[in-house]
């Protein structure tokens, strides 16, 4: 085993066997990180087998597989987190070690410990060569709109702050108000999170936007207008999906004209984040009322495609239809192969770490709903996924809350809120 040690936090080395885990635990390690994609040679180990002797030799272990064409930010914070979680010396791995390295340094010169000039002579020092990571900041330094994802573990979802760095402007993209259904409590720790951020970095808020009524959690939308005084908005078909679920809910106060939000965008609408130009793309299928935000060259395609090795969003929903997401996606794919796309859920394939971030031109090729599928194919599979799939745990609890805006409902005369929660609405449940 050759090990390359680059911190006393962190070294790196090639492609071990399973069998050399004890070894490296008995060398002190008490972390693996495995970023190396499954499948890339028939020699490998692979995850499961990597995790298992992992777990044998006492190792944690995480997977961050990551492949020079597609790496994201996303998997750079998740390499650092790795390594600040681990209670002593982490050992990262590849193929050759080159992308362990490369995760490493691209972080450094993220939080500003390394100049962007210096990465290939500090590859060089260890005998490996970081141009592909020179390259990834450059292209990532020349970006206009700055984006940062938020991933929420309990929902999966992933919430936005797109910024022009030339104002400070921002918007807020899919914020998630929580709620734990056991307790019945709401807390505000991931809106908050957002509004750190936002502090930290100087920003004033200009738009807090919903791409679609979430189905799986509560939008902070209406709590970070009371804190922000920013506008909300989402797409003008809301008022459609309003008028579904006052029946269900059996709600005759309900207003179904959309006036919950301060402006709903129509079809090819344009606004402006500071200097960015954004504009709204109608993208439904999941929900009637979705829209993608094209924001500068970043979409936030929400639920339409999810990562390209988790396919697409369900489509089972009141108001969802399989062709029409289809329809959606094209759309979606006929953007430049380049645009970068940040998708609203991660459901963690392959036990990986949370990834959002992927392109045109890598969805058109590898996502596995779609790629070398056709219509046909494709409405049939995803009818087929659905009628396996149960509903959301919280789809009663969200809707009456997201077509208000992220309201909940008003006090009741004693001072408390009450959901409503109808028996028998969604169809049959899942027994199993
Ligand atoms: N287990 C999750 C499921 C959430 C869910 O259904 N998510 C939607 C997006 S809102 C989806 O498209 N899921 C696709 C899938 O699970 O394959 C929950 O209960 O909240
Ligand atoms: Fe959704």
């Amino acid at each position: 085993m050759s090990i390359t040690k680059i911190s006393n936090r962190l070294s790196v080395m090639a492609q071990p066997k399973a069998v050399d885990f004890q070894a490296l635990a008995d060398l002190g390690f008490t972390t693996v990180i495995n970023a190396r994609p499954d499948g890339e040679e028939p020699s490998q180990p692979g995850t499961n087998a990597e995790a298992a002797a992992a777990g044998q030799a006492k190792l944690g272990y995480a997977f961050i597989p990551v492949t020079v064409a597609t790496l994201t930010e996303a998997d750079v914070r998740a390499f650092q987190r790795s390594i600040e979680q681990s209670d002593g010396p982490v050992i990262a791995h590849c193929k050759s070690g080159m992308r362990a390295l490369l995760l490493h340094a691209i972080g450094e010169v993220l939080d500003g410990r390394m100049e962007p000039g210096e990465v290939i002579a500090f590859g060089l020092r260890h005998g490996i060569d970081l141009a592909a990571a020179s390259r990834w900041l450059a292209t990532h330094f020349s970006r206009r709109a700055v984006v940062k994802g938020f991933f929420d573990a309990r929902t999966s979802s992933i919430q936005y702050v797109v910024s022009d760095p030339e104002t400070g402007q921002c918007a807020i993209i899919d914020p998630v108000f929580d709620f734990d259904e056991r307790a019945g409590a709401t807390a505000s720790l991931n809106a908050d999170m957002l509004l750190d951020y936002i502090r930290d970095n100087r920003l004033t808020v200009a738009w807090i936007l919903d791409t679609h009524p979430h189905a799986d959690h509560f939008s902070a939308a209406h709590y970070l207008k009371q804190k922000t005084g920013a506008p909300t908005a989402i797409g003008e078909k809301v008022v459609k999906v309003q008028r579904l679920w006052k029946e269900i809910y059996n709600w005759p106060e309900l207003a179904t004209d959309g006036s919950q939000w301060d402006r709903l965008f129509s079809a090819n609408e344009t606004f402006k984040i500071g200097s960015l130009e954004a504009k709204v793309m109608l993208a439904p299928g999941h929900t009637l009322a979705s829209v993608t935000y094209l924001i500068g060259d970043a979409a936030f395609i929400h639920d339409t495609l999810f990562m390209p090795d988790s396919g697409t969003a369900r489509t089972d929903f009141p108001g969802g239809d399989p062709h029409l997401l289809w329809r959606s996606i094209r759309d979606i794919l006929a953007l430049p192969d380049e645009t970068r796309l940040f998708t609203g859920h991660d459901y963690q394939a392959g036990g990986r770490t949370p990834r959002w971030e992927s392109t045109v031109a890598e969805q058109k090729a590898s996502n596995i709903h779609i790629a070398g599928v056709t219509e046909e194919e494709f409405v049939a599979l995803r009818t087929a996924r659905d009628k396996m799939l149960p509903m959301p745990k919280l789809i009663l609890h969200a809707l009456q809350v997201n077509v208000q805006g992220g309201r909940l409902p008003e006090p009741e005369s004693d001072g408390k809120r009450y959901l409503k929660y109808p028996l028998n609405a969604l169809g049959g449940g899942s027994w199993t």
